[in-house]
């Protein structure tokens, strides 16, 4: 469509989408709202790069927040989902293949006794949670404060007025009936944790958390209260849930959890949620665990769970095909090293300016805060500069680098990223920490 003016193609996007499309996106973040200006409308992708309805190219760091791990149009996902496609979009009947990316998904992540599939890394959570509860017969759940596992009601909730108090609402819509029974804790806070246990322990169905926020941007749980997180769960008879939406196959083959098991030997969550990586960009997610839990599950137990395209034909080819491609020998081992590259890179051309800059990163995942030390916590990531953010944001976007439109959402490195876009990257950000120190 060429509008009749020269406005901004984006721009006439947007006017259009806003009309149809609450806000003009089908999901919030991608509004811009937070770092404003208009969204790029993507019109293809390649590799490492995208392009906009102006044909402005970026090398992308958002991949589609964390799936596109092998970079976009990898010629085996691609030969793989027009095969599928071929053969069927979807038969709402048994497949041989959603039992190939069940396999594939326990042979990566040991803990997994048992996988369900479904569509998104919402309805995993939900699900999860849900499996949780029926299996112990209990109704609380701890989540943390800054970690995200998805939009159903009773994750959408902040933290109480006091210590260890139950939640309130994050969202309208949600009831405080619905959220009366999430407590939401501090991230990382080992006595905010006992004494939640110690007041409700036995009440408690689970606890829920990212192993690294990723919705926090990057903070990871520190060894010691993943250990403790672990020994209080199993100690009052909770289940631990590790919610690996978003770093599940993409810190490491095996997932955060077996980053922390080098640290706590055995360590393993009883139920793991999944999503992003193991879809490889179409829409499937996942959540699995202990055997004697996921067989409380229906058809064979009372805790009712479905979904009309959960293993969809195409969309576990295209996973499975992702999957097949990142366990080849040396594929992480490099993705990590340009990850590092990326991320020590940054560190460097801030330092350079004195722009104050923390970063960090794991596998193919990476952070960074214009704070001078890593945050542990939700306040602390708060306290980062909002303006200043902002400012590097679009900096980097006029001179193609499209990271995440928001402070508090990590970034993704690709298989397809090269030496050259990550060279760009570096130049890039040099200029825009120049600027920004003046
Ligand atoms: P989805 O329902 O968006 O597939 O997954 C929810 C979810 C669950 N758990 C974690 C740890 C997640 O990060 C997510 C979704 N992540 C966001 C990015 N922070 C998706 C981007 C978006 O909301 O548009």
């Amino acid at each position: 469509m060429k509008p009749s003016t020269d406005l901004d193609l984006n721009d006439a996007l947007m006017a259009r989408a806003r009309r149809v499309i609450p806000g003009g996106v089908n999901s919030p973040v991608r509004a811009f709202r937070a770092v404003g200006g208009t969204p790029r409308f993507i019109a293809r992708a390649q590799g490492a790069h995208m392009w906009d309805a102006n044909g402005q190219r970026y090398i992308d760091y958002i991949g589609s927040w964390g799936p596109m791990i092998l970079g976009h149009g990898h010629p085996a996902v691609l030969e793989a989902v027009r095969r599928a496609a071929a053969e069927g979009l979807s038969f709402g009947a048994p497949t041989e293949r959603e039992i190939e990316l069940a396999e594939e998904i326990l042979s990566l992540v040991p803990s997994m006794d048992m996988v369900r599939l479904v569509s998104s890394g919402t309805e995993a959570g939900m699900s999860a949670i849900r499996l949780a509860r029926g299996a112990t017969g209990r109704s609380k759940i701890i989540k943390f404060e800054g970690c995200y596992h998805g939009h159903a009601d009773a994750l959408l909730v902040k933290a109480g007025s006091g210590l260890a108090t139950f939640g309130n609402p994050t969202s309208a819509g949600v009831p405080a009936e619905v959220v009366q029974h999430t407590l939401v804790l501090e991230y990382n806070n080992l006595a905010q944790l006992e004494e939640a246990f110690a007041l409700h322990g036995d009440d408690i169905a689970a606890l829920i958390m990212e192993p690294i926020a990723g919705n926090m941007n990057f903070v990871r749980a520190t060894v010691e209260f993943t250990r403790r997180c672990r020994e209080l769960c199993t100690r009052h008879g909770a289940l631990l849930i590790y919610d690996e939406v978003m770093t599940g196959c993409r810190v490491a083959l095996g997932s955060a959890q077996s980053v922390y098991a080098r640290h706590i030997p055995g360590f393993a969550p009883d139920l793991t949620v999944m999503g992003k990586v193991i879809g490889g960009g179409m829409p499937l997610a996942a959540f699995g665990g202990r055997r004697d839990v996921m067989e409380q599950l229906a058809p064979l137990g009372p805790v009712y769970q479905a979904g009309t395209l959960s293993g969809n034909p195409v969309a576990t080819a295209c996973g499975l095909a992702t999957l097949r491609e990142i366990r080849k020998p040396g594929f992480f081992d490099a993705l990590a090293h340009q990850t590092r590259r990326l991320a020590e890179g940054l560190s460097a051309a801030a330092a350079a300016e004195g722009v104050p800059f923390s970063a960090d990163c794991e596998g193919g995942m990476f952070g960074f805060f214009l704070l001078p030390e890593l945050p542990r916590n939700y306040a602390q990531v708060m306290k980062s500069d909002g303006a200043r953010f902002n400012q590097l944001f679009h900096g980097l976007l006029a001179r193609g680098v499209y990271i995440a439109p928001a402070l508090y959402e990590a970034g993704f490195v690709s298989g397809a990223h090269s030496d050259e876009d990550i060279d760009a990257t570096l130049a890039a950000a040099r200029e825009v920490f120049r600027s920004l120190s003046i």
